[in-house]
């Protein structure tokens, strides 16, 4: 299945196909939300492991520093969140 179809289906928490407003939500700010965190850590994850055997080495690590970022944020404000029960 397709990244996006992937993302949408855990999105769409009652599975109607349709995202309300807080299913749209979870869709556009992942970081918020325990379900949709996991999808974005494997997504960024699979991105940076170019050899397949499901681990980030150093130099995958140094290869592709952007979406590592990006990753380190989404974790980071998903903490914050979390510890502000937001
Ligand atoms: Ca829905
Ligand atoms: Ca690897």
């Amino acid at each position: 299945m397709r990244l996006e179809k992937r993302k949408f289906k855990l999105a769409d928490e009652n599975g109607d196909e349709k995202l309300d407003k807080d299913e749209f939500a979870a869709y556009m700010m992942p970081q918020h939300y325990a379900r949709m965190m996991e999808f974005e850590v494997e997504r960024l994850k699979s991105k940076l492991d170019k050899n397949y055997d499901g681990k980030i080495s150093f130099l995958e690590f140094r290869a592709d520093r952007v979406p590592l970022l990006i990753l380190l944020l989404l974790i980071f404000s998903y903490k914050v969140c979390y510890l502000l029960d937001i």
